[in-house]
């Protein structure tokens, strides 16, 4: 790391001297607190430690709107630099300890080099992510092809070449660079009634995705990934957690769905979903952002964060009681925040809904199901998601090693400041 400030356990705690008596105190009462309701607040602190969801490469820098981006001071210039920024951000919440790829717009000339780097960082790969939602330089620039009337689902054969070509591309690269799963969200959907048919833009897709699947190293996952809408705004191939199955199953054994929070029309049942592909055993990833209306790719649990808590209930319950070993990747989009803060602030959301979740009794809770007892089975819920865990969870980021305040010791850090004297200002981050 270039940087002259570096965040690590004990510049984090040099900063948080302060601070440190403080959570001693916080915690002994939360503690006590939750010893009275039976509650263990060890278990709660080390489930938490043990969590860890990837930051996205491309969420290091300001991300823009269809109608204007501003860009932030001091954003990464280079792959180097967002894992620079990830490491930053993964000292602060010990939560972060892996980063997703996105190419084209991670493309990496020396994968070796990268590989290195990322373990001085303490950093890994986490799932790999292909792009044919837009043109891409390395596979469409002669003009002859185009994404823009789809890509696994195109009528074109030859465009769909490309398309598998391109994925099986991120692979090659992905194991190259330690990663062992690919997500794959396409864009393919039509505007206009009557424009393509169903039924073949899905088995155009299926086709494609047996064939990116054979491509697979043995130890590695395929992820579809579901969207109802946009950018297709009258039908689109992979539209719902039903279709994401379909495809899955037709993909091969190694294939599975990836749950996107925002990737939902507006009142549906998200746990639901999960849970009901948790029971087919196909349920393989998530992606956390949160949203009011559409995708909107918010900070998660900033405006449903109940949902989220039900959310990772449900994966509790698929777990055992702990979390299951799903790739879990942080996908959102900030165009106001500092992208460090607003990551700092989804791994402390998800953190936190995790600690509240472990606290409902689930054999009371299933007792009050069998009962048909609504009230008590409310009053289970309400107990846990009422509780005030903020305590528990910064003694898990701090016996990681991270931060107990990890916004106000970002700030202290001067690490935005550093690194803009360094990088200067009006760099594209994100590849939009
Ligand atoms: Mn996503």
């Amino acid at each position: 790391m270039s940087s002259s400030v570096r965040l690590n356990a004990e510049t984090i705690a040099a900063l948080e001297a302060d601070t440190q008596s403080l959570l001693g105190e916080a915690l002994a009462a939360a503690t006590a607190l939750l010893a009275i309701q039976g509650i263990d607040s060890e278990r709660i602190i080390e489930e938490v430690r043990r969590f860890s969801v990837a930051a996205p490469s491309w969420a290091l820098g300001t991300g823009a709107t269809r109608f204007g981006r501003f860009p932030g001071a001091g954003e990464p210039r280079t792959i180097e630099e967002k894992l620079d920024d990830v490491a930053t951000l993964n000292a602060l919440t010990g939560a972060n300890r892996t980063v997703s790829l996105h190419v084209p717009w991670d493309e990496v000339d020396d994968p070796h080099a990268l590989s290195q780097y990322a373990e001085t960082l303490g950093l890994a790969f986490d799932a790999m992510n292909s792009n044919t939602f837009q043109d891409n330089p390395s596979t469409t620039d002669d003009g002859a092809l185009t994404y823009k009337f789809g890509s696994l689902a195109s009528a074109s054969e030859s465009v769909r070449a490309a398309a598998v070509e391109h994925n099986l591309h991120v692979i090659e690269l992905g194991a190259q660079l330690g990663s062992n799963a690919l997500s794959i969200w396409i864009a393919d959907g039509t505007n206009h009634p009557g424009q393509a048919s169903f039924r073949r833009q899905f088995d155009r897709v299926a086709d494609c995705l047996r064939q990116i699947h054979a491509g697979l190293p043995d130890d590695w996952l395929l992820f579809t990934e579901h969207k109802p809408y946009e950018p297709a705004f009258y039908s689109t191939v992979v539209s719902d957690w039903g279709s994401s199955l379909l495809l899955a199953e037709a993909a091969g054994p190694r294939a599975r769905c990836l749950v996107d929070l925002g990737h939902h029309l507006p009142g549906t049942n998200v746990e639901q979903v999960v849970s009901r592909l948790a029971m087919t055993g196909r349920l393989g990833g998530f992606h956390f952002n949160d949203s009011k209306y559409g995708d909107d790719d918010l900070t998660v649990g900033s405006t449903r964060p109940f949902q989220l808590f039900l959310v990772i209930l449900e994966l509790l319950e698929h777990g055992g009681g702990s979390m299951p070993a799903l790739a879990y990747m942080i996908d959102q989009s900030n165009n106001l925040k500092d992208p460090i803060e607003d990551l700092v602030q989804a791994t402390d959301a998800i953190q936190h809904a995790l600690a509240l979740a472990l606290i409902v009794d689930r054999s009371a809770l299933m007792a009050a199901q069998e009962a048909d007892d609504a009230a008590l089975a409310s009053e289970i819920l309400h107990a846990a998601a009422r509780a005030d865990v903020r305590a528990l969870v910064a003694e898990a980021r701090r016996r990681n090693g991270a931060a107990i305040d990890p916004i106000t010791t970002f700030r202290r850090s001067g690490y935005r400041a550093a690194v803009t004297a360094e990088r200067g200002s009006g760099h594209v981050a994100t590849g939009l």
